[in-house]
């Protein structure tokens, strides 16, 4: 008898409603019941069907989702009854969740800001650089994108992506910072690959630690 193949981890970058790439992806990673689905947060804004995104994630079992800052600012505004405050791209995405909202809400409550994986940590943002993960600020882990940091020596700080000053472990597998192609680092995987503004969505596959990428089918937003 043919032995079923192990289980594997497949992780997604920023979503932002791209319904139809995310069915691209999970075809061409041939995603199985048994697979363990991880998404990095951003799943929802800018992007065309944020609802269907949401809807998918919410019903497939095996599946963790990170909260992203498109979540979170959405999260909290509602929580401070400032919903007339968010930006535009975020406030037609609540409109579109109808009578919804308040099931999607629950369920996004729950959401956690990381997510351990053997070796790998998987957050939205990133890690402030030499400080352990139990320090980290929520804020951190939903927005940094670059840190102050010096060049050997030299008494200049400069401005550096956080990544550069990371040293591991773990392997931080991240989203948020949109790039041309995949960050593919010692102790870094950046998979946020600009799916919505028409970029490719990126998955990455554990344990073999390969990278499948799908193109937007169009641009949905213009560049942040
Ligand atoms: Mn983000």
């Amino acid at each position: 008898m043919p032995t079923s193949p192990p289980a594997r981890t497949i992780i997604v970058g920023d979503i932002h409603g791209c319904i139809d790439e995310l069915r691209d992806l999970l075809s061409a990673v041939a995603l199985r019941p048994e697979d363990h689905l991880v998404t990095l947060g951003d799943t929802i804004s800018k992007g065309p069907d944020s609802r269907g995104v949401l809807e998918f994630l919410l019903t497939r079992p095996r599946t963790t989702c990170l909260l992203g800052n498109m979540e979170w600012r959405l999260l909290q505004a509602d929580r401070e009854d400032c919903l007339h405050t968010l930006p535009e791209a975020l406030r037609e995405t609540l409109e579109s969740f109808g009578r919804e909202w308040p099931r999607l809400r629950e369920a996004m409550r729950r959401w956690p800001l990381w997510h351990s994986e053997v070796e790998h940590l998987c957050v939205h943002a990133g890690l402030r650089p030499g400080r352990r993960l139990e320090d980290q600020t929520a804020y951190d882990l939903l927005h940094i994108r670059r840190v102050k940091g010096r060049q050997g020596s030299c008494p200049v700080t400069l401005s550096k992506p956080w990544w550069e000053l990371h040293t591991g472990p773990p392997v931080v597998v991240f989203g948020h910072t949109p790039m041309p192609s995949p960050l593919v680092s010692r102790w870094a995987l950046g998979l946020d690959t600009g799916c919505v503004t028409g970029g490719h969505l990126t998955a990455l596959v554990l344990p073999e630690r390969r990278l499948i990428q799908v193109p937007a089918r169009r641009a949905y937003a213009g560049p942040a």
